[in-house]
C-alpha cells in the first residue's frame, strides 16, 4: 500500500535531456498539463504527493524515479548512471529522510530506480546501460538486510528494466515477449504485450488501480481482464523524452 508519491515539475528546458525517441520535439505546454494530469490522478488514488520544484541544471530531473529506491523499510539514494543525470539524487534525499532511513550506492556502482521492479519483498534489478553489476549488488545487499530477495536480470536493448516489465497486482506481470521468456519470470503470472505495443509495457500499479499510457487498445482490453480500476493517460510529450508513467514519482 502506497501513502506518499514525490514528483517534480518538469523544467521549460525539459526536451534538453537525454533521449533516443524519433517522436519529435516535446511540447512544454502539453508537457506541464500532462504532469498536472499525472500528480492529479495519484491525489484521487488517495497519495499525499510532494511536488520539487524544477532543476534548470538536470532537464530529465522530473524523471524522479531513477534518484531513489524506496521499499518499507529503507530509501535507497542511487547513483545515476547517466553522467548528465548525476545530482538529481541530491534534493530527493532530504524528501526522503522524514521517512526512512537512507542508504547509499556508492560509486564504481551505478544504479537508475527505473532498473528496480518490487513485487512484494522480491526485488529484480536490470543490469542495463545505466545499471552496473556493481550497484545491483550493492542494492541487493541492502535489501537482504531487511529479508528481501532479489534477482539481476539482463535489460539488453530497452533503456531500463522497468521500460518492459511491471508489476500489476497480485503475482501479475506485464511484459514484453523477450522478457516474458526469461527463466526468472516463470514463476509469475504474466500478460504479455503486443509487439507493437511494448511502450504501454510501463503501466503504474497502485494500490488495485492502474494507470495506463493512452493510445495502447490491445493492452487495455487485457489490463481490463483484471478487473482492476483503470486511469488511461496521454504520455506523449514523456514518451519524446523515453520517459514513462513509472519514471515520474517515487512511490512509498
Ligand atoms: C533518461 O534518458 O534518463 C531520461 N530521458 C528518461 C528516464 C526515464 N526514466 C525511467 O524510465 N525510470
Amino acid at each position: 500500500m502506497f501513502r506518499h508519491a514525490i514528483v517534480r515539475k518538469p523544467g521549460a528546458n525539459f526536451g534538453d535531456g537525454l533521449t533516443t525517441s524519433d517522436l519529435g520535439a516535446p511540447d512544454f505546454k502539453r508537457m506541464t498539463v500532462q504532469h498536472d494530469a499525472y500528480v492529479s490522478t495519484l491525489e484521487e488514488l488517495g497519495l499525499k504527493v510532494f511536488v520539487l520544484e524544477p532543476e534548470v541544471v538536470f532537464p530529465d530531473a522530473h524523471f524522479v524515479e531513477d534518484a531513489a529506491v524506496v521499499t518499507p523499510d529503507i530509501a535507497v539514494i542511487t547513483n545515476p548512471g547517466a553522467m548528465a543525470r548525476r545530482g538529481e539524487e541530491k534534493t530527493i534525499e532530504p524528501v526522503l529522510a522524514d521517512f526512512r532511513p537512507i542508504a547509499l550506492i556508492e560509486p564504481p556502482g551505478t544504479l537508475d530506480g527505473g532498473d528496480v521492479l518490487m513485487v512484494g519483498s522480491h526485488f529484480f534489478i536490470g543490469i542495463s546501460e545505466r545499471t552496473n553489476q556493481e550497484g545491483a549488488e550493492q542494492l541487493g545487499h541492502i535489501l537482504e538486510r531487511f529479508g528481501n530477495t532479489w534477482k539481476a536480470v539482463d535489460v539488453g536493448k530497452g533503456l531500463h528494466l522497468k521500460s518492459g516489465v511491471n508489476h500489476v497486482g497480485g503475482d501479475m506481470l506485464l511484459l514484453t515477449e523477450a522478457f516474458s521468456r526469461m527463466e526468472v519470470f516463470a514463476g509469475y503470472d504474466q500478460i504479455v504485450l503486443d509487439p507493437g505495443e511494448t511502450y504501454a509495457g510501463n503501466s503504474l500499479w497502485i494500490n488495485d488501480h492502474l494507470i495506463v499510457p493512452q493510445g495502447f487498445p490491445d493492452t487495455l482490453a487485457k489490463l481490463e481482464k483484471l478487473g482492476l480500476p483503470i486511469h488511461v493517460s496521454d504520455m506523449s510529450e514523456v514518451q519524446k523524452m523515453d520517459g514513462g508513467l513509472t519514471c515520474l514519482s517515487i512511490r512509498f
